[in-house]
């Protein structure tokens, strides 16, 4: 992601750094309130005492629009973005959220998130974990006996997509239609999914790499029931969506409608040119607690600022969740425990998650200290590009403006834009399989 855009370089490492420090951003730690302090005499006026916020660039809007009318260049039907920062929230729409009545996209309508469903079973699993029920560098098979074969596989491999566990989805969705609609209405355990990975060889050896499986949320699902003593989706209701009052979050598995004003999803077929496929009703038992969740970007930037400001998880496990390993060679994208970081070209730092289901990309992130957030939207699917499209809403909204580029003589530029090659889009993606 970032990976539409060119990392900004000029400003050093150690300058990002030394800002980083200035403008630290409080953690859930040093958000704590300070101990009074005794009252002093009255003086002369003195300056404001209240702390200041760093300051943090507008968000450019304009870029934005552009991002996603890019995504809509590139095969999506409609797309949309809402971002919430200290002035308040800002919305952009494009297009259509429905091809056959016309209606227009609109940012009240809910979707499905994908993956962004990862951090939600994330924030339930640590919750679980520090209310004792549950150890981060227990192994699986201490909760599940006998599930996975190989004892050495823990909880924490699982949110770190460390585990080797085969994704399951890469053979089941080989051929994009047609692996679609032979599980659209289809209900699957978790057993039988955890099943259909362990028929594959594992990608790793415990521990070893990061390797991005749908499998470990899987099993993660069924951590959360064993723990918890009952059903994913009541878990979801007590500890995110009632306490962050999101009306329109849900967790329906496995009910194939999307309840209330929503957008829908259009699959492009791997054959080029083929007509789209509607995907919007679907069971998404093959994702369930890998990527199932429904909802609006209100919702969205509810849930990651409240993650990122300590209103989820306690200090420890937040701390836990944004540690993070990179996902590839860019030093850019990294991942911690059911969560991505991303770092943009102004040196920005947002933590959130990217989803895919069919006929639906979504981006949900925040900055570290919560105060800003973004999610956005596009109505497609199978469409690397639309995908690498929307992520430029990422850069124009949290890194505001571009500087305007002096002219610099041809060849300047011809060297500038050698020294500065576009990032290659995540190799996580779907776009790339
Ligand atoms: C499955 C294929 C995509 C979709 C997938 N989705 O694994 C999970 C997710 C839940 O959101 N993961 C990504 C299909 C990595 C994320 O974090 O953003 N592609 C499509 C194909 C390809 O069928 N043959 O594009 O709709």
């Amino acid at each position: 992601m970032p990976q539409s855009t060119h990392r900004r370089l000029a400003m050093s490492a150690t300058l990002i750094a030394a800002l980083a420090g200035v403008l630290a951003p409080a953690t859930a730690a040093s958000a704590a309130p300070a101990a009074p302090t005794a009252p002093t005499a009255p003086t002369a006026p003195t300056a404001p005492t209240a702390p200041t916020a760093p300051s943090a660039p507008a968000p450019d809007m304009d870029g934005v629009t552009t991002a996603l009318n890019a995504a809509m260049a590139n095969g999506a039907p409609g797309a949309m973005a809402r971002f919430t920062g200290p002035e308040g929230v800002r919305t952009r729409t494009a297009g259509v959220r429905d091809r056959v009545s016309g209606e227009a996209m609109d940012t009240r309508a809910r979707f499905r998130i994908g993956s962004v469903s990862k951090t939600f079973s994330s924030v339930v699993l640590l919750q679980l974990v520090d209310e004792g029920k549950l150890e981060l560098d227990a192994p699986v098979n201490r909760y599940l006996p006998g599930l996975l074969p190989d004892d050495r596989i823990t909880v924490r491999h699982l949110l770190t997509h460390r585990s080797g566990l085969a994704d399951y989805t890469e053979a089941m969705f080989a051929k994009t239609v047609p692996g679609f609609e032979a599980v659209r209405n289809r209900v699957f355990t978790y057993q039988e999914l955890v099943g259909l990975s362990l028929a594959e060889p594992r990608t790793t050896e415990p521990g070893a790499a990061y390797k991005y499986s749908n499998t470990n949320f899987v099993v993660v699902g069924m951590l959360i029931e064993k723990a918890a003593g009952t059903p994913v989706a009541e878990q979801y209701e007590r500890r995110i969506i009632k306490p962050l009052k999101l009306r329109h979050t849900s967790y329906v598995h496995p009910e194939a409608r999307i309840k209330g004003t929503h957008v829908r999803g259009y699959l492009h077929p791997d054959e080029a040119g083929a007509p789209l496929v509607d995907s919007t009703e679907q069971t998404a038992s093959w994702a369930q607690t890998a990527g199932a969740v429904i909802s609006d970007p209100a919702d969205l930037n509810t849930f990651t600022t409240a993650l990122m400001r300590g209103k989820l998880l306690s200090p420890r496990m937040l701390d836990a969740m944004t540690t993070v390993t990179p996902t590839d060679t860019t030093q850019t994208r990294f991942y911690g425990l059911g969560l991505r970081r991303y770092d943009l070209s102004c040196g920005t730092q947002v933590y959130g998650h990217t989803g895919t289901v069919q006929g639906y990309y979504t981006y949900a992130f925040a900055t570290r200290d919560g105060r800003r957030a973004l999610s956005a939207m596009a109505n497609t699917s199978n469409k690397g590009a639309a995908n690498t499209a929307l992520g430029g809403t990422l850069e124009a909204a949290f890194c505001g403006k571009k500087p305007a580029p002096a002219t610099p003589s041809a060849k300047t530029s011809a060297k500038a834009s050698r020294a500065l090659p576009a990032l290659p889009a995540e190799a996580d993606l779907p776009e790339h399989r």
